[in-house]
């Protein structure tokens, strides 16, 4: 029986992936960090077919535990520190997690001599390629990394020594550079799920004060995550362990977000105020109301421009293809974001 261990089992990806291996009769087991309450709203509905371990990918005696305890076949390592403004302000927990964290796997599986035995996966990511692109260009395995985050730092030095340890001791290492991917479990301080909620939220109280947002420029490449979590896994199944990059090919702005989440509810918005400054805001054309203002307090010390991938490889030798177009994908979080806030 193919056994998994997915770390970060409670976030977005991790929840969706348990729910896939579950259906394809895997033994699951995963890691959560014990917290103040209980934080596994995302995979409450499959928590009787799962196994939990309290762990922490910082704890390498931990890690040990786990991984000698369940024996996993296959190990996702979806655990991390996965903000990116918020890396600049806890950086050295960033590395611990997003670089030691996946090393402490990796010492692991090889101490306990699981190695040849033990297939993993890391997520890495598209902020590894920093301003690398003008958005013209799209970014595959190969193109330049050069990143700009702590957060991006981070992961970069954790897809390297994925490269190292596959390449040095023959280990299956799949490593896969991920455009970014939305969902409704996205986590709620992200960009897209904040302007979903906001719009949720608006819909059934329109006294709420204005959205307050960042960047309104940045350029993202957003897909579904249930597409990339099912790429994930196909990438496990390969005969070779690889890098792939899993994206839409289209980019679009956090802009064309907020006024495609607002036009669900009806509402267009016109934009005033200086454009790209912290003076610039939205309002409804109708009723002229205020409903978005940019506040330089989500500014980053130095954000990425430009995110736009190329998924040809892994649609060449997995024939995968993301299946959920920008337009969908704000209808998908905004209509659930308008159920979620219809009680409140
Ligand atoms: P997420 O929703 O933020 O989930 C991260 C998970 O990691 C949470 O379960 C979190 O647990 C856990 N975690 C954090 N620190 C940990 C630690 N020290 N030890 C053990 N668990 C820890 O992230 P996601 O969107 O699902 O992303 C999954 C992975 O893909 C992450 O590695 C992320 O960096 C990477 N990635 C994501 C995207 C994207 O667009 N979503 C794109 C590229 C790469 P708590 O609930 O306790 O915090
Ligand atoms: O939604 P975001 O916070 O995602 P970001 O920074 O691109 O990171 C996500 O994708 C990465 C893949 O490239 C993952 F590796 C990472 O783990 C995470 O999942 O921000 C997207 C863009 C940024 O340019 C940001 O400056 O939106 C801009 N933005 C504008 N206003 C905002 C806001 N971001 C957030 N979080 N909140 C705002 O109010």
């Amino acid at each position: 029986m193919n056994v998994a261990l997915i770390t970060g089992i409670n976030g977005q990806d991790g929840s969706y992936m348990a729910e896939l291996l579950l259906e394809k009769n895997y033994q699951v087991h995963g890691i959560i960090r014990r917290a103040s309450n209980f934080n596994t709203k995302r995979i409450d509905h499959i928590l009787t077919k799962i196994k939990l371990h309290y762990g922490d990918v910082t704890d390498m005696g931990n890690i040990l535990q786990i991984i000698s305890t369940v024996k996993p076949t296959e190990i996702y390592n979806f655990a991390a520190m996965s903000h990116v403004k918020v890396s600049f302000e806890i950086e050295q927990y960033t590395f611990q997690t997003n670089t030691l964290g996946v090393l402490n796997i990796l010492q692991v599986v090889k101490l306990l001599g699981v190695d040849k035995t033990t297939k993993i996966y890391q997520a890495s990511t598209s902020e590894m390629y920093g301003n690398s692109t003008d958005g013209n260009t799209l970014l595959n395995e190969d193109s330049v990394m050069d990143p700009v985050s702590p957060y991006g730092i981070s992961k970069l030095a954790a897809h390297l020594i994925c490269h190292y340890y596959r390449d040095a001791y023959s280990m299956f290492i799949v490593s896969s550079i991920l455009l970014n991917h939305e969902s409704e479990r996205r986590g709620s301080t992200f960009v897209t799920k904040k302007i979903a909620d906001y719009v949720g939220k608006y819909f059934h109280n329109n006294h709420i004060e204005p959205l307050q947002i960042g960047n309104l420029e940045s350029r993202r490449d957003w897909g579904y995550a249930k597409d990339y979590v099912y790429g994930i896994w196909q990438m496990m199944q390969h005969d070779t362990p690889d890098n792939y990059v899993l994206a839409t090919g289209e980019t679009h702005s956090v802009r064309e977000f907020i006024e495609l989440a607002f036009h669900q509810i009806h509402i267009e918005i016109e934009w005033k105020g200086m454009r790209g400054s912290n003076t610039e805001y939205g309002i409804d054309t109708n009723s002229k109301k205020i409903l978005v203002q940019v506040n330089d307090k989500y500014y980053r010390p130095i954000d990425i421009d430009t995110l736009i991938g190329d998924p040809s490889k892994a649609k060449h030798n997995l024939n995968w293809k993301s299946t959920v177009s920008f337009p969908d994908l704000v209808q998908i979080m905004t209509s659930h974001a308008l159920k979620e806030f219809s009680f409140n």
